[in-house]
């Protein structure tokens, strides 16, 4: 039933031995500076038999910071850090590629060493609450950033990349879903810009593009995946227009010939179908929640060429051997998934029979 996500495939220039990735998950291990560890080298070194690891979110400068003790990926101790990572991946016959995430407006100055005010496309406050090393707190009216600071910024992200290069990296991903900074640039409720980078579709989505073409002109297209979650309301996104948004992205990213396209599926068959077809290279889909059964399905059905899967993999470093042979699956700890040491995160125990 599963045997579709056994196949062998390719990403970019990334040869994966099977279908079967790791989706990114944000766990709050990093040093307060945001420096990988060793225990983290640990934790990614025992999943290393996903077909590839895409990390957890890691912030390509001070200001894409928005959670507690997340990674970033913009200083020689980042690198030195993540090199760690990759190495323990590579000995252990895995693939990994670091996600590049800016939280945009999801921060808190709680939450970051700087405690500055978070930064956006637009000064408006999102909805809902954000952990905090004190708790859950509302999150304050970001700063809007002015057109320069967008130009620079797509140059922290291309920075970013060839840290992730340099640390060892196989690739990146450039996170551009769940309501986080290149997302908030994307929807019209976050981005009330009146510059070339807000207003029509055209404009929302030249903040990704930018991006997008940076990293790939910095890394090769061959080492650049993009993630998305189209009508994904997570974060207080509200897209008046996701019909149109999302066909027009994927239409605009597609020459530049990336690795991969990523989608976080939010339940829109019919979008997925038409960004199936628009998509030129390999198609990554996190269907969250769905049995294993039916994301083999995705694969065997050519709607996907991998899939990925997050909480299953966080449970279970052994997932692809699990599966393959039938074994029971350990049940993730939800307490344990964001911040603290080794309990729920390197201590899930491998299959024995
Ligand atoms: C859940 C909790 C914390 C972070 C995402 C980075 O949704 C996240 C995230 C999700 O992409």
């Amino acid at each position: 039933m599963l045997n579709a996500l056994w196949n062998p495939a390719t990403v970019g220039e990334i040869a994966l031995p099977h279908r079967l990735a790791m989706a990114p998950l944000t766990r709050n291990r990093a040093t307060p500076d945001g420096v990988p560890t060793e225990l983290n080298a640990e934790y990614y070194a025992q999943r290393a038999s996903h077909a590839l690891i895409i990390t957890e979110g890691t912030q390509p400068s001070a200001d894409g910071q928005g959670y507690p003790v997340t990674p970033g990926i913009y200083t020689d101790e980042h690198i030195a850090g993540w090199r760690k990572v990759t190495d323990a991946v590579h000995k252990a016959d895995g693939r990994i590629v670091i996600q590049l995430m800016h939280a945009g407006r999801i921060a808190h100055p709680d939450s970051t060493p700087h405690h500055r005010q978070p930064v956006a496309p637009s000064a408006i406050k999102p909805a809902g609450e954000t952990f905090t090393p004190t708790g859950l707190q509302e999150m304050p009216v970001p700063r809007a950033l002015s057109t320069e600071e967008v130009s620079a910024t797509v140059e922290d992200f291309r920075r970013a990349a060839a840290a992730a290069i340099e640390a060892g990296a196989d690739g990146v991903e450039i996170h551009g879903a769940n309501g986080y900074l290149v997302h908030q640039f994307l929807s019209t409720n976050t981005n009330q810009r009146t510059d070339v980078y807000g207003g029509s579709v055209e404009n929302r989505i030249r903040f990704a593009v930018e991006v997008a073409t940076a990293v790939a002109d910095e890394i090769g297209a061959s080492r650049t995946g993009i993630r998305i979650s189209p009508a994904n309301l997570f974060n207080d996104i509200a897209e008046s227009d996701t019909h149109e948004l999302y066909p027009a992205l994927v239409n605009a990213l597609a020459p530049l010939n990336l690795a991969y396209l990523h989608i976080a599926h939010g339940g829109d068959e019919d979008l997925l179908h038409t960004l199936r077809k628009l998509w030129p290279t390999t198609l990554v889909l996190n269907r969250a929640g769905a049995d294993i059964t039916d994301r083999a399905k995705d694969v065997e059905d050519g709607v996907a060429d991998v899939v990925t899967v997050g909480t299953l993999a966080l449970a279970n470093p052994d997932l692809v051997a699990r599966l393959r042979t039938g074994a029971p699956l350990n049940n993730p700890d939800p307490a344990t998934f964001y911040g603290g040491g080794a309990a729920g995160y390197t201590d899930y125990p491998t299959y024995s029979a």
